[in-house]
């Protein structure tokens, strides 16, 4: 199985609601490595490119004016598999259909304040890694821990 980066974010209300330190713990005992962070307040005309696969559905508006309303934490992380292990960790967009022991699943109640962005494809992950990070924001290094993760 492939190595793969997927782009992460904590969104305005899990940034808001203190659990930034939850979520990114999760995907680390996991096993995924971080590659990039960063907090910030999304600029209006990023978050239009980030989601302009959305754009024209009744949902737009108030998803843009969501998404700039404060602080993000971005993040890219690393691993096998990376893209399709993290969105079954962050579980259904809708939250109230999210499965027990996801991030929806467990901290969400509306789709409007879903906690938690994560890429749906390799191909969406490098369109977004790229929107959010430089090429040198993301740090190569050797973890030790993936001698113990990976067989
Ligand atoms: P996901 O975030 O699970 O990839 P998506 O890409 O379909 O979901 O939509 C992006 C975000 O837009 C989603 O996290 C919340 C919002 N959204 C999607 N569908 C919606 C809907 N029917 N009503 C309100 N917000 C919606
Ligand atoms: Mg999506």
């Amino acid at each position: 199985m492939a190595i793969e980066q997927t782009y992460l974010m904590v969104k305005p209300d899990g940034v808001q609601r203190g659990l930034c330190g939850d979520i990114l713990s999760r995907f680390e005992r996991k096993g995924l490595k971080i590659v990039a962070m960063k907090f910030m307040v999304i600029p209006k005309g990023t978050a239009e490119d980030h989601y302009g696969e959305h754009k024209g559905k009744g949902f737009y508006d108030s998803l843009i004016s969501y998404i700039t309303s404060g602080p993000v934490l971005a993040m890219v992380l690393e691993g096998e598999n990376a893209v399709a292990v993290c969105r079954g960790m962050m579980g259904k967009t809708n939250p109230q259909e999210s499965a027990p022991g996801t991030i929806r699943g467990d901290f969400g109640m509306v789709t409007g304040m879903n906690l938690i962005h994560g890429s749906d494809s390799p191909q969406s992950a490098a369109r977004e890694i790229s929107i959010f990070f430089k090429p040198e924001e993301l740090i190569p290094y050797r973890r030790t821990a993936d001698d113990w993760i990976y067989e």
